[in-house]
């Protein structure tokens, strides 16, 4: 049977989390990396904004380099655990749709949709779903590939970055792959780009009609899979290894507000739907997080450990207010508040929870 599989990666993901919780920074060139010191630091660029590379800027370049291409970019260090549970709340949002899901990086998945995709009315409307809900929900755009196995797919999204969707029917998959080098396929690196460029192969077409016993010869148990890939008969399976740490969620209020009345209605909508979400996971959590920013991106985040696991929405949202009290008397205006739970753990079937609903 034809599977359709979807690979999914997130733009420019450090940068995007970044301008996300910064828009000034939105349409800037944008690094984040290292501190370039006027030109003079040590150290690599992680990542950068699509603005920072029409400069040339590039992932992994010395930001020395990265400093004469573009001076006046805004440059940042990053903050890993933040890019974490960003990442580990758009993989939760990803997997719902998915039947079977694998997480491939911080901001890559694979996900086999053959069987939910007729229920958004087929694997580009699911695409599209899924684009708009990460946009509401998360405020991030992703590039999507869509094809009948996990190479394929894994090329497609790469082809429309930012903000693509390249679906490649079954039909057309080789002639797809036919016409693009061969180091498009993911797992062939300098070294073998070059040793298949001396056997006279530059393109995927090229790879997919070279004589197997020859590949064979030259590349030993790697010729099959290579064969494999060129060819469109990839059939690697979906890899389920999605572990979720936290479920969590934000919002921006429209307007800065001090009405605490806004805040505590606002808190117990979120606490609801991270409750929902600790259900459809069949989880329980021990730690409650509140993350509440003020005007001038004064952040704060307070956190309360429970004795014993928990699924109730009472205890989240309970202990989500308690920990608002301190701020209660703060001069500034409330710009954003979270809620999360943490130190999660598998509801066991049989097992009577007594704080459980
Ligand atoms: P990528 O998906 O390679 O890059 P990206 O998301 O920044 O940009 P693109 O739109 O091209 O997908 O990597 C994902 C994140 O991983 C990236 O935001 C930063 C991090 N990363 C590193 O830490 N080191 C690296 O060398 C690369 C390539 C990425
Ligand atoms: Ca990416």
């Amino acid at each position: 049977m034809t599977r359709v599989i979807f690979h999914v990666d997130f733009d420019a993901f450090y940068a995007s989390v970044e301008i996300r919780s910064n828009p000034s920074y939105r349409g800037m060139p944008l690094i984040i990396g290292a501190d370039p010191k006027d030109g003079s630091g040590r150290g690599v660029v992680v990542t950068c904004s699509y603005e920072a590379r029409k400069f040339g800027v590039r992932s992994a370049q010395p930001i020395s380099l990265a400093y004469k291409l573009c001076p006046n970019a805004i440059y940042i260090r990053p903050n890993f655990q933040l890019y974490d549970e960003v990442s580990g709340d758009v993989m939760g949002l990803l997997k719902k749709f998915a039947g079977k899901f694998e997480q491939a990086s911080i901001d890559e998945a694979y996900m086999d949709v053959t069987e939910t995709c007729s229920r958004y009315g087929g694997p580009v409307e699911l695409a599209h779903r899924i684009k708009s809900e990460l946009q509401e929900i998360e405020r991030l755009t992703c590039s999507i590939g869509i094809a009948p196995n996990k190479s394929i797919a894994k090329i497609a999204s790469d082809m429309k970055k930012p903000d693509g969707l390249t679906y490649v029917d079954v039909k057309h998959a080789k002639e797809f792959l036919a016409p693009l080098p061969a180091s498009k396929i993911s797992g062939i690196g300098k070294k073998t780009e070059q040793r298949l460029n001396e056997l006279g192969i530059k393109t995927i077409g090229e790879l997919a009609v070279y004589p197997t016993s020859k590949l064979y010869e030259e590349f030993g148990k790697n010729a099959v899979w290579l064969w494999a890939i060129a060819n469109a008969e990839e059939k690697v399976e979906i890899q389920e290894n999605y572990v979720i740490k936290s479920i969590g969620t934000e919002r921006t209020f429209e307007e800065d507000t001090d009405s605490w009345e806004m805040v505590e209605t606002e808190l117990r909508t979120l606490g609801g739907s991270v409750h929902e979400r600790l259900l459809a996971e069949k989880m329980l959590f021990k730690t409650v997080t509140l993350k509440i920013r003020f005007v001038g991106f004064e952040t704060y985040t307070r956190s309360k450990t429970l004795r014993f696991p928990s699924s109730s929405k009472e205890c989240i949202i309970d202990e989500i207010l308690n920990l608002t009290t301190e701020f209660k008397s703060h001069a500034k205006k409330v710009r954003l508040i979270g809620v999360r739970v943490s130190s999660l753990e598998k509801r066991q079937a049989k097992r009577i929870d007594e704080f459980a609903e």
